[in-house]
């Protein structure tokens, strides 16, 4: 049995981070039996959620976890599509992952009211007078990200047009298709259902989220994601 090592059920989403339920539904495409837990941050092998536990193996990052599946359980998430294809899956993966991600992580972090609604509420186990001086410090440690990463430089009408260009560009590929390379779910689904609905997330007030609402496909998608792998939260 692998175990999942995520943050846990948060935010009306399956998890806070979109990269562990990217890799759990991963593990539901593939079809295979785990159990998620609520992962300590300071034993994660790479200092980041999600890890998993594969009988005694332990992989971190989960596009390492998407290999490790395809290479120990001859699964192929891809299987069918074209090189070309593959490419282009892969491409709108990584816009999600290494670009709109850091867009979501601003909103959630760095806005007051959305980081009150959210990311707050990780610290509520920290003890008293403890708790204000480490979210203090780890909002730091996300502003130093945000900037070395280089979108936290950007004004907010600067970033909320990168947000559109790749949001449109993503709902004009979709078109009118199932999933993002027509009949799937592919491996890129895990990562774009993961995405979109972190994007769309009511909680949290954003350009992101306005400009995702406009594209009623990308919401359609999200709904049938959750009806597919999460119909327990679809109804919570
Ligand atoms: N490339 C990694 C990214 C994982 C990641 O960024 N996880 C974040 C949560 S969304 C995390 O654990 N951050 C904790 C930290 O940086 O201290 C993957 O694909 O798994």
């Amino acid at each position: 049995m692998i175990t999942l090592h995520g943050f846990g059920r948060a935010f009306g989403l399956p998890d806070p981070s979109p990269f562990v339920v990217k890799t759990e539904v991963l593990l539901k495409l593939a079809g295979l039996d785990y159990r998620r837990v609520e992962g300590n941050l300071g034993k994660a092998p790479k200092g980041k959620l999600p890890f998993i536990d594969d009988g005694g193996t332990i992989v971190a990052d989960s596009t390492l976890i998407r290999f490790h599946l395809e290479k120990t359980r001859g699964i192929d998430f891809d299987k069918g599509l074209t090189a070309e294809q593959k490419g282009v899956a892969w491409a709108f993966e990584k816009m999600l992952e290494d670009h709109v991600y850091w867009i979501v992580v601003h909103d959630r972090w760095i806005d007051s009211a959305n980081f009150d609604r959210g990311p707050r509420t990780f610290f509520d186990k920290v003890p008293m007078p403890l708790r204000p001086i480490v979210v203090a410090m780890v909002k730091r440690q996300v502003k130093g990200n945000l900037r070395a990463q280089g979108l936290g430089r950007h004004s907010p009408d600067e970033r909320a047009q990168l947000a559109a260009r790749a949001i449109d560009g993503l709902a004009a590929f979709l078109g009118d298709k199932p999933w993002l390379m027509g009949d799937g779910p592919f491996g890129a689904d895990a990562t774009m259902f993961a995405f979109v609905s972190s994007c769309l997330c009511p909680l949290f007030e954003s350009a992101v989220r306005t400009r995702m609402e406009q594209h009623k496909n990308l919401i359609a998608y999200r709904d049938r994601g959750m009806k597919l792998w999460y119909a327990d939260l679809e109804t919570a």
